[in-house]
């Protein structure tokens, strides 16, 4: 498949040689279930394009970027929590704590959260 990388985690399960519980699919992203949930709803959105993190995105990525905001209000009604209220976060690079390198937002909901995020 063109713009994927062979041994990158998320890439492997846009391509379906690693399962996940995927909730929802276009050409552009693909949605599944974070397999360490910190929220009772956590959904990641990825890019089917290999992009390594946000500071990675390039001005030809443009469309992708809208994609994949695009992708959370259907992903969110998926949930059911598009009234109720969510939040997506990037984690990009090592204060974020980013672990895997392909772009993915966090979408997590399904209780009430605080703000700031950290204490
Ligand atoms: P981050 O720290 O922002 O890079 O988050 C990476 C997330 O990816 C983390 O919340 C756990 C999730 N994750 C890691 N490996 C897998 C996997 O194999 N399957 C699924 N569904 N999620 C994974």
């Amino acid at each position: 498949m063109k713009h994927q990388e062979a041994d990158c985690l998320f890439c492997r399960i846009v391509r379906g040689e690693i399962p996940a519980k995927v909730i929802y699919r276009n050409e552009h992203v693909v949605a599944f279930r974070d397999i360490t949930p910190v929220a009772p709803k956590h959904v990641l959105i990825i890019p089917v394009r290999h992009i390594s993190s946000l500071s990675e995105l390039q001005p030809e990525d443009e469309a992708i970027a809208g994609q994949i905001l695009l992708a959370t209000g259907a992903v969110a009604e998926i949930l059911g929590i598009k009234a109720s209220g969510y939040r997506f976060v990037f984690n990009s690079g090592a204060d974020a704590m980013q672990s895997v390198f392909h772009i993915h937002g966090h979408l997590i909901g399904g209780q009430q959260m605080g703000w700031p995020p950290f204490p």
